[in-house]
């Protein structure tokens, strides 16, 4: 008998919780260049586009390496030289290279806030092959 007080309690607490978090759309990216798990045969620029405008100073990437053709024991090589650029809508990401993208695969991970702040993170993989 003192159990379903307890769960009504929880349930109450709870509730208030779940509805902020169900109503609030986190930033994600819904589309990218090249495409998630595309093999390509080449990249100067990665893109990624975000599902709303994202605030560019709380936003950042980084381009991993993470294999390469007759390097079984890679490891994760990061990609320093690369400039981005914000479309006008803030929504799209261009990442330039310097240099075209060796052969391999890639992970962009990327970290964003949206118009509710919270910090959100993903990976896009592709392989230039
Ligand atoms: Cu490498």
């Amino acid at each position: 008998m003192k159990l379903a007080p307890l769960l009504a309690a929880i349930a109450i607490a709870a509730a208030p919780l779940a509805f902020p978090a169900a109503a609030l759309a986190r930033v994600k990216v819904t589309a990218s260049s090249p495409a998630q798990g595309a093999t390509v045969s080449s990249a100067r620029s990665v893109t990624l586009t975000f599902n709303e405008a994202v605030a560019p100073d709380k936003a950042a990437v980084s381009i991993i390496m993470t294999a390469m053709p007759g390097m079984p024991n890679h490891g994760e090589m990061p990609i320093r030289n690369f400039t981005t650029a914000w479309s006008n809508d803030g929504k799209t990401m261009t990442l330039t290279t310097a240099k075209p993208l060796p052969k391999g695969t890639y992970d962009i991970r990327w970290q964003a806030a949206g118009a509710d702040g919270q910090l959100m993170k993903g990976t896009v993989t592709f392989t230039i092959g």
